[in-house]
């Protein structure tokens, strides 16, 4: 048993996450601010069905499981909170999740962009402090993005390349280029813990985590009461749930552009997976690891027709329709991550097929009077 503490513990991966550790025998501190709720209100971008607060799930989620997860709710970026927090729970894991997670939420204007950046920087340096202070030996994982390589033209590695330059060789991170404000924090996130994983010798686990997708796991999927946040908006929905949710709405499915777009996807199962992975096998003191954390690439065209094939099959009339872009990307581009580390660990895919497909389409359809279409494209322009 080890103490696991779950910053970001009210979110969409968080939460799922903190029950899965406490499921497996962990003992397991919740932690949240509310922020992402508050912003989803503030932007009115709610989420497909009403989600009971932390303290709610984690008291049912103790019902049914009899497995507890402790919450705290408060601010990471205030440094007497979250110093209070590693003294008194000396956790001897920290999984970092406490992020301002949307990118087209970081573009929209000058306040939401400086909330993202203060936020996200601001929690990571000091859950950094925290550690090295508190409990120097803590492993930290970390939610990174797979989106802080960008879309090079050469193959992407996983964290780091060695390079020869007039003769000599040496390995560093591998070249990143976000696409968003959002995803640039998380570059500078991984900056951050580099830069002390060499002063000060922390042990750190970054996990390039592409678009995750689905809409319930193992330990949540029993109990309504206990799912995730699932949202399908513009703001804070990710592109394979906003499909899944328009092919249900009988909204035609908002490819972006050429729709060209190729990322690594994985469903939210795999997250679990993945993380708990991650915490079982710490990274040694003085080591930044870092696994590129996806299952299969698509491009947003491939999951349209994925997505309009599971819904057909379902009886669902699904169109697809190319929108304009608002976001500033490339649109055709080559892609090739690799992505070994994680199975050199054991990681077994929860891999996408239509009958996984068709069940989270057949979920979502008992939520259809609840869909708002006028949520589905909002007009945030990256430029
Ligand atoms: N897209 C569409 N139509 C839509 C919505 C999105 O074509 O209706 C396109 C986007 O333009 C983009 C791709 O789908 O090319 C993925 O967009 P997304 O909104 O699903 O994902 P993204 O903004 O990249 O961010 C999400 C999560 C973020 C996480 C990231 C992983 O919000 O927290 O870090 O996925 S990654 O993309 O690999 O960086």
């Amino acid at each position: 048993m080890t103490r696991i503490l779950v910053l970001g513990g009210d979110g969409y991966l968080g939460w799922p996450m903190s029950a899965r550790l406490s499921a497996g025998g962990h003992d397991v501190l919740a932690v949240d601010n509310y922020l992402r709720r508050r912003i989803c209100r503030e932007t009115d971008s709610e989420p497909l069905f009403e989600v009971p607060n932390l303290l709610r799930r984690a008291r049912r989620w103790q019902e049914v499981s009899g497995h507890r997860v402790e919450v705290r709710i408060g601010d990471l970026d205030d440094w007497a909170f979250i110093s209070e927090v590693f003294q008194s729970f000396r956790p001897e894991a920290v999984i970092h999740f406490a992020e301002q997670p949307a990118a087209p939420y970081s573009m929209m204007d000058y306040g939401a962009a400086r909330l993202t950046l203060m936020n996200n920087l601001g929690v990571t340096f000091n859950l950094i402090q925290a550690v090295h202070r508190f409990c120097p030996d803590c492993h930290i994982v970390k939610l990174g993005t797979m989106g802080e390589y960008g879309t090079p033209n050469i193959d992407i590695e996983e964290g780091w390349i060695d390079i020869e330059h007039k003769g000599r060789r040496d390995r560093f991170l591998y070249p990143r280029q976000a696409g968003s404000l959002y995803h640039t924090t998380k570059v500078m996130d991984t900056d951050l813990l580099w830069f002390y994983v060499r002063m000060w010798g922390l042990r750190v686990t970054d996990l390039m985590q592409g678009p995750v997708y689905g809409l319930a796991t193992e330990e949540t999927e029993a109990d309504e009461a206990l799912l995730p946040f699932l949202n399908y908006d513009e703001i804070f929905g990710t592109v394979f749930n906003r499909f899944m949710v328009q092919a249900v709405a009988g909204y035609p499915l908002t490819v972006y552009g050429k729709g060209g777009q190729t990322r690594g996807y994985l469903n939210i199962r795999d997250t679990m997976a993945c993380v708990g992975l991650a915490v079982e096998t710490p990274a040694s003191k003085g080591e930044l690891r870092i696994f590129n954390q996806f299952v299969e690439t698509f491009s947003v065209n491939d999951i349209a027709e994925r997505v309009a094939r599971a819904g057909k099959a379902l009886g669902l009339a699904v169109e697809i329709r190319s929108v304009d872009n608002p976001r500033l990307e490339k649109e055709e581009h080559y892609y090739n991550p690799a992505h070994v580390g994680l199975k050199d660990l054991g990681f077994e895919p929860y891999t996408l097929t239509d009958q996984r497909l068709g069940a989270m389409l057949e979920r979502i359809t008992r939520y259809k009077d609840r869909i708002r279409p006028e949520l589905f494209l909002r007009g945030v322009k990256w430029n």
